[in-house]
């Protein structure tokens, strides 16, 4: 019986992964698909109402960011009213789907490039180090993952409202984002590669007011 159900639980944990995998690659596709699109540029000038150029536009905020600094060289930018945006000036949702407009850019860095603020995690063989972190709600957050054996990982949160942290790392890789914390709550992260978070490769971020 035991057996039985640690099955069940693996195979669902494939399905999971392979799932998490099909639709990062749908994103990707979507953000190659709308890449060439810039010809359209000149007819989405003046979009339909209705039409996703229309709903995208009204929906993310862009404000001046003559001020914003960045905290990690290429990433995201910090206002002096410390909301976390992009190069475009577009304000950051952690919800965006990873790799839109609104997703708080990630970016390859070397790591003795990182200021002292940022937090640093180390992914090994069996473990993510430190397996835990907190931050303080709607705070700006710089987050620096590397892969630490060398190994192929990826990084990822098991919730929507910080969905757009996720990164795919290659071994010894460092990437870097900055971002606004959420809501306080926990949580969980880990290595989407499969048999990865099994191992131990898993941890949380604590969000506290
Ligand atoms: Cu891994």
């Amino acid at each position: 019986m035991e057996n039985k159900s640690k099955k069940v639980f693996v195979i669902l944990g494939i399905v999971a992964v392979v799932a998490l995998i099909i639709a990062m690659a749908a994103y990707q596709g979507r953000k190659q698909a709308a890449t060439p699109s810039m010809a359209n540029l000149s007819s989405a000038n003046t979009p339909m109402p209705g039409s996703p150029e229309a709903s995208s536009s009204t929906s993310s905020e862009i404000v001046d960011i003559s001020d914003a600094k960045a905290q990690i060289p290429g990433a995201s930018l910090i206002t002096k009213d410390n909301q976390v945006v992009n190069s475009n000036g577009v304000v950051t949702k952690t919800d965006a789907m990873p790799f839109t407009r609104t997703a708080p850019e990630i970016v390859s860095i070397a790591p003795d490039q990182l200021p002292e603020e940022v937090i640093r995690l180390e992914i090994f063989d069996n473990s993510i180090t430190p397996s835990s972190f907190k931050v303080r709600a709607s705070s700006s957050v710089s987050l620096a993952v590397t892969s630490a054996d060398n190994k192929v990982h990826s990084f990822l949160f098991n919730n929507a409202i910080v969905g757009a942290i996720a990164m795919g790392l290659d071994g010894g890789q460092t990437k870097a984002v900055t971002f606004t914390a959420p809501k306080p709550g926990k949580y969980y992260f880990q290595c989407g590669i499969p048999g990865h978070a099994s191992k131990g490769e898993a941890g949380v971020m604590e969000v506290v007011k």
